[in-house]
């Protein structure tokens, strides 16, 4: 499929909001994967398609996730918007015809993360989260510059500023999120 298709599909699934989002994913993580030494095309695929299943309510989230045979956590049971990743690893296969399994699984894990994540995995964890078009998150400007030097310590800063932002809100913390704190804690 072509870039151009790629895009004109994107821009009919997704809320213009998400559809400059992930534009801003794309980019941010072809500058980090010129930094990091991972392949420009592959990081820019994955990010402007991380979040191409993000147009489904939670309720469809779950039908698709049953229907596509993808295992729901009791977590993603009860905050079905968390199967988004994993069903768009699914999408970007099945619709946008992306075949290489290193893009799948940047997208598959992209909002938790996961323990020992590759760089390419890291990358798009992170640039979903430092994108320019993303509101202003607390500690911003210095995540930002971590995930120029430093992309392990980018990883934790942003896990653990995410999990308060998850405690402060009284939000049910995935198991996966948790598991992916620990191991960046300790590496
Ligand atoms: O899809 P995006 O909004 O671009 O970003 P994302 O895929 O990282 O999803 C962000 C949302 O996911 C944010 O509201 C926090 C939430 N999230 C991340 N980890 C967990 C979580 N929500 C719950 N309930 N549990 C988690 O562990
Ligand atoms: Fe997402
Ligand atoms: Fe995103």
């Amino acid at each position: 499929m072509t870039y151009e298709k790629i895009l004109g599909r994107l821009k009919d699934k997704l809320s213009e909001k998400r559809y400059i989002h992930s534009m801003g994913v794309e980019y941010t993580a072809a500058a980090l994967a010129m930094v990091w030494d991972v392949d420009v095309e592959k990081a820019r695929l994955a990010g402007i398609l991380h979040d191409c299943a993000k147009g489904l309510s939670g309720k469809d989230s779950l039908e698709k996730a049953k229907k596509h045979n993808i295992p729901i956590s009791k977590y993603e049971k009860r905050n079905p918007e968390l199967l988004h990743a994993k069903l768009g690893a699914y999408y970007a296969k099945a619709k946008y015809d992306i075949d290489d399994e290193e893009i799948l699984a940047a997208i598959a894990c992209h909002t938790t993360g996961k323990p020992g994540m590759n760089t390419l995995e890291e990358i798009i964890f992170v640039a979903d989260y430092i994108e320019p078009n993303r509101k202003p998150l607390p500690e911003i400007e210095e995540i930002r510059k971590e995930a120029f030097t430093d992309l392990h310590f980018c990883v934790l800063h942003i896990l653990k500023n995410t999990i308060a932002y998850l405690k402060k809100d009284g939000a049910e913390m995935d198991e996966m999120t948790e598991k992916t704190y620990a191991y960046y804690l300790s590496h």
